[in-house]
């Protein structure tokens, strides 16, 4: 099956919706940092992942995505104010997705990116992108789908961008069928306003292997992979409990070896690979000893050098005595969850 199918389930008739002239559609989806990792796909094409996944939002970081229709001959994309080359990746991954939405060939589409993460620094900016991009479209041509075709179409972006149309905790379901129609992602309806993420940025470079190919490669490759998706299970459960239970220490054990395991799959895969700095792991050791020391606090780290803390309201002074972190309160008043 190809996106192109999916496209047809899910809009049908829509499908033929003409945008507004000179309207201008304007979103925003927040980026997401999984607490169980989406590592490893058995649709390459659909991104249909091997294992279900769980995330939490954050509150003003992410994309904001303004897009109209225009008069030219190729697309044009702007982020952060910069018109980006045709001739570049980004501009490429951008321009063939919007072809699956196109209602004429000649169709030409205006998209202006703001994005409050760094691009490609393992903040997850593919995926509040797509995510916003698809809230864009929807507006543009007047769709009216509900959020769970939103993150199908969401996901056929970039997976973890199905997991970008909410604030706070999100599932995305692994599924079944081959077409991938089950396999979308919904709210965990669970507010924890103590619960404060720290971002602890080493590097904004783009990294040297993409999230994609070094997925691929650790499933093609890496025999220690055969054991993630049991792991998953049990730390879905372990995250849904300790959710439930609003149990910190649960929370921050399960998602701290998650991503252990995940760099432990690619440090199997042949060619080896690891994202880790110098910086990362001297992090990691300080981040033990400090726990050691009584202080309640654990790291997740995603396919990048940069490492996301986990701690609560009560223990922000002492985590930034010892870390230059931007903190993050994960439920922010002001959000909604519906
Ligand atoms: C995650 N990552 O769950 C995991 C953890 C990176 C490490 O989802 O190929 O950019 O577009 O489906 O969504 C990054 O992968 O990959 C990712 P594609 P995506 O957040």
């Amino acid at each position: 099956m190809k996106k192109s199918d999916i496209i047809k389930l899910i809009l049908g008739d829509r499908q033929t919706n003409q945008p507004g002239e000179s309207f201008i559609a304007t979103s925003f989806a927040p980026t997401n940092i999984a607490l169980c990792k989406y590592w490893g796909k058995r649709n390459e094409e659909l991104h249909l992942p091997m294992t279900s996944s769980l995330s939490i939002a954050l509150p003003d970081h992410g994309s904001e995505v303004a897009l109209s229709l225009c008069d030219a001959e190729q697309d044009q994309v702007k982020l952060n104010h910069e018109l980006i080359l045709p001739s570049s990746k980004f501009y490429q991954r951008l321009s063939s997705y919007l072809d699956l939405f196109r209602t004429e060939k000649n169709e030409r589409f205006n998209v202006e990116i703001h994005s409050t993460i760094p691009i490609a620094a393992g903040l997850a900016s593919s995926a509040c992108g797509f995510a916003s991009l698809v809230l864009a479209l929807d507006q543009l041509f007047n769709w009216q789908l509900d959020k769970k075709s939103l993150s199908i179409l969401a996901r056929l972006g970039s997976g973890s961008a199905s997991r970008s149309l909410w604030d706070g905790f999100v599932e995305w379901h692994v599924g079944e069928r081959a077409d991938g129609m089950d396999s979308f992602a919904e709210p965990i309806h669970a507010v924890w306003p103590e619960l404060c993420l720290g971002l602890l940025i080493f590097n904004t470079n783009e990294k040297m292997i993409s999230s994609r190919d070094a997925m691929r490669e650790t499933v093609e490759t890496s025999s220690f992979y055969k054991n993630w998706p049991q792991q998953v299970s049990q730390d879905l459960f372990c995250l849904h409990k300790a959710i439930e239970e609003k149990d910190f220490e649960l929370l921050g054990k399960t998602a701290e070896s998650n991503a252990m395991l995940m760099h432990a799959t690619m440090r199997d895969a042949k060619p080896s690979i690891d994202y880790c700095l110098p910086e990362t792991i001297a992090a990691m050791q300080k981040i033990q000893q400090l726990r050691q020391d009584g202080l309640p606090l654990y790291f997740t780290q995603d396919a990048g050098p940069n490492l996301k803390l986990l701690f609560c309201e009560n223990d922000v002074a002492m985590v930034r005595e010892h870390f230059n972190v931007e903190v993050v309160r994960v439920f922010s008043s002001s959000m909604t969850l519906l």
